[in-house]
């Protein structure tokens, strides 16, 4: 196991990573910008390295400073968190050229499976099934409309650079299709400085399910089954659950094999994603894979038994997975809501500021992963995101009422935040029913007065 190694994120992943390492005995080493002085991941490390001014461009997203940071603290490795420079290839590639063991998975896998439309054709190259769409890119755009009528409208044109909804165009007929490819191009040129762009098929009304997979140096894959994250708005998860109401003990076997063969495919190591849309007829369609640990992990964690973060550093060190698939159980149910300092009904602004008074919840079932406490200002220069409360109960229902209980009782004073949000999903008919698609959220908005998730007026 690495003796010592550096924490390149901030915010409630710093903690828990630091956390893992408390407990498997590995010392770390914190890096912050100067807005995150006073930030509990500084605190809990065993040594920190302020990298910069707040802004993220010029702190957690510069490489070469974290690389410096870890050469003058002579760490081992370097965990890179979700966001950040958790994606960027060109981050790993530094790493392995310094010797600095990169806690995920090789670089040329990232720079794969961060081009989605070679994703695409990467794991549809081995039977994985992809949504109907363009081989490759398209540039020239009189084959782009060819493609679009062949495919059969409506469809959909995706930035090769993008993810998580990012450059994203929808075209239902050929009339609007030109303006739409274009638009979507000229969009991701802007956002990646990269305009290339591929076509899909659209799926109407589909769930966003995807696999958690785990792979050893010697590339040995297993899945951890899988995550619902439907309940989204504009490309952010608001709720994750584990299992997926909507899977089925068969569907969960043949999806995961997929999983498994996308990641064989690029030759996967570490922690990593497999998302796939599910259609209403339970055809499911690759979409993305997500080289990182995600933000929604812990839902996995809880009906698995398993330390994800434990189990990317035994993987990084060489240690070879300890267990087979059919010895991966899924037990009971997990929710997790994500806490954001913002306002709904501000549109969901971010409330950045001070928080005066915080009490979270806890007992039987309760897990709640922050950097957050009384007295902390929450920056705002980072993502809103100030906890995530996670609860497990022995079925969907028990995990949906430990869930409402905790919302209930947690305490935010200072700023505004969504939990009456949230707890008003997790309460509504249609989400009790596990019966939603990633339409949820709008159409919960269009049915449901704002009052009823209306944070206090008073902070
Ligand atoms: C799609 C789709 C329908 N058809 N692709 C949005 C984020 C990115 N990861 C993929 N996304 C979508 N891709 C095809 N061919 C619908 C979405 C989509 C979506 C996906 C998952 C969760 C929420 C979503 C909300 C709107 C659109």
């Amino acid at each position: 196991m690495f003796k010592k190694i550096l924490i390149a994120n901030r915010g409630e992943i710093a903690l828990r990573i630091i956390r893992a390492c408390r407990e498997l005995g590995v010392e770390t080493i914190a890096v912050y910008s100067e807005a995150d002085e006073q930030s509990l991941h500084v605190q809990l490390a065993d040594g920190a390295i302020c990298i910069g001014p707040a802004s993220s461009p010029e702190s957690y997203l510069r490489a070469e400073r974290i690389i410096a940071a870890a050469e003058i603290a002579d760490v081992d490795a370097i965990h890179p968190g979700y966001g950040f420079l958790s994606e960027d290839p060109a981050f790993a590639e530094q790493c392995e050229e310094c010797r600095i063991k990169f806690i995920g998975p090789r670089s040329e896998s990232i720079r794969r499976m961060g081009d989605k439309a070679t994703a695409r054709e990467t794991v549809r190259a081995v039977g994985v099934p992809t949504v109907p769409g363009s081989k490759g890119a398209v540039a020239d755009p009189q084959e782009a409309s060819h493609i679009a009528e062949q495919i059969g409208f409506p469809v959909i044109v995706k930035a090769v650079a993008g993810g998580g909804g990012r450059g994203m165009r929808l075209a239902h007929n050929p009339m609007s299709f030109q303006k739409e490819f274009a638009a979507a191009s000229a969009e991701a040129e802007k956002a990646f400085g990269n305009g290339a762009v591929y076509i899909e098929k659209f799926i109407e009304e589909p769930r966003h399910i995807e696999f958690q997979i785990l792979a050893d140096e010697e590339g040995r894959v297993l899945h951890l089954g899988e995550r619902d994250c439907s309940i989204q708005r504009r490309h952010q998860k608001v709720i994750e659950e584990s299992p997926s109401p909507f899977m089925t003990p068969e569907l969960r076997e043949e999806m995961g094999r997929a999983a498994v063969k996308a990641a064989e495919a690029c030759q996967y190591r570490n922690a990593g994603t497999v998302e796939f849309l599910v259609d209403r007829h339970r055809n499911f369609y690759f979409i993305e894979m997500n080289t990182r640990i995600q933000v929604e992990h812990p839902v996995t964690e809880e009906v698995t038994g398993i330390d994800l973060i434990k189990e990317q550093f035994r993987i990084a060190s060489g240690e070879p997975l300890g267990l087979t698939q059919e010895e991966v159980q899924i037990k009971g149910h997990a929710i997790e809501c994500r806490v954001c300092a913002e306002n709904p009904s501000m549109n969901f602004a971010p409330s950045p500021g001070e928080i005066s008074l915080y009490f979270p919840p806890g007992g039987h079932g309760i897990r709640v992963d922050s950097h957050v406490y009384g007295g902390y200002t929450v920056p705002k220069f980072y993502d809103s995101m100030i906890a995530k409360v996670i609860s497990v109960g022995c079925d969907r229902e028990a995990a949906i009422a430990r869930m409402n209980r905790s919302l209930r009782e947690y305490l935010i004073r200072g700023v505004f935040t969504n939990i009456p949000f949230a707890r008003s999903i997790i309460n509504d008919p249609e989400f009790v029913r596990g019966r939603f698609t990633t339409r949820f959220v709008e159409e919960f908005l269009q049915r449901t007065p704002k009052s009823l998730f209306e944070p206090p007026t008073h902070l």
